[in-house]
């Protein structure tokens, strides 16, 4: 399944990324202080968070969000194509970009600056799930066999992007940091009118209730699915396989449960024991 992706200090890369503009991304990128950036491993709900800071920024107003396309919002700083929208005169406000690199592979400006990071975790049995989907869907990743194949993958962490669990132990090691708020996808589920309201006072972005209301209707999944600057239809069959399903699926927590055996599950169980131990299991919300 590897031998297509690219390799860059040992992590595996989709195809069509540029190892140099992955060194010019780690090395030379200047982060601005004003920046708010959103970042996820995989399938951990990017989008998602992308769309509701969008919304917070226009006060729930749709305009933004139903004209420019959600990847021109907030643009991949490690996609060489980025660059030109990332370099565009500020205007109106932060810049907003996302990321899925390890902490290690990030910006090292970031680390000198007042930058804004919202880091998003996921339940992985569900990441696994929704990125074995997804492998049919986005041409640039190979196409798992099956979910079994995903798992196995996901758990040597030779997938894009690397192992899970270096990835989230990694930047969790800033969590306590005033500018660091971490999120998770299952609680944006249960209560996404308690989450934008905590992005606004991390943003220190105050909205009236009504603007609230429409943050949370307008960043809902149906909300998302019908609109195509967010649902990622407009993308050209060369990247995006239609036919095989889409980036807004099911937007559930637990769909694992669909998918996985309960050996699978048990021995994914134990692994993430002796992965994630040293680290408080209350930052995991999930079931
Ligand atoms: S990517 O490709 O890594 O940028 O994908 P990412 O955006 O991180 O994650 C995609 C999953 O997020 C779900 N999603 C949502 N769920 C609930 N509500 C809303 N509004 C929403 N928007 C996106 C999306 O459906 C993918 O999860 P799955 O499980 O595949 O449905």
């Amino acid at each position: 399944m590897s031998s297509e992706y690219i390799k860059f200090e040992g992590i595996l890369f989709p195809k069509g990324y540029s190892i140099k503009h992955l060194k010019f991304c780690r090395d030379e990128f200047v982060v601005k202080n004003t920046d708010v950036i959103v970042v996820t491993y995989p399938k951990s709900g990017t989008n998602w968070v992308i769309e509701i800071i969008s919304l917070i920024h226009s006060k729930g107003d749709t305009t933004w969000v139903q004209s420019i396309p959600i990847f021109e919002r907030s643009p991949w700083v490690e996609v060489k194509a980025s660059q030109p929208l990332l370099c565009k005169k500020e205007q109106n406000g932060p810049r907003f970009y996302s990321s899925h690199l390890p902490i290690w592979l990030f910006p090292k400006s970031y680390f000198q600056s007042k930058a804004k990071i919202i880091y998003v975790m996921r339940n992985p049995k569900d990441v696994i799930v929704s990125l074995y989907h997804f492998t049919k869907v986005l041409k640039c990743f190979e196409t798992a066999e099956s979910v079994s194949q995903m798992i196995k993958m996901f758990s040597q962490g030779t997938v894009p992007f690397g192992s899970w669990f270096d990835h989230t132990c990694g930047w969790l090691s800033l969590r306590g940091n005033e500018n660091f708020l971490i999120l998770t996808y299952e609680e944006l589920l249960q209560d996404l009118w308690g989450n934008v309201e905590k992005i606004c006072h991390f943003l220190g972005t105050k909205l009236k209730e009504e603007e609230v209301n429409l943050v949370v209707k307008n960043a809902s999944f149906s909300a998302m699915k019908a609109n195509k600057m967010s649902n990622y239809s407009i993308l050209p069959d060369e990247i995006m396989d239609h036919s095989q399903g889409s980036m807004l699926r099911k937007g559930i927590a637990g769909d694992w449960k669909n998918h996985f055996t309960v050996a699978q599950s048990e021995a994914f169980d134990k692994l993430f024991q002796e992965r994630m131990a040293e680290l408080d299991q209350r930052l995991f919300p999930w079931e």
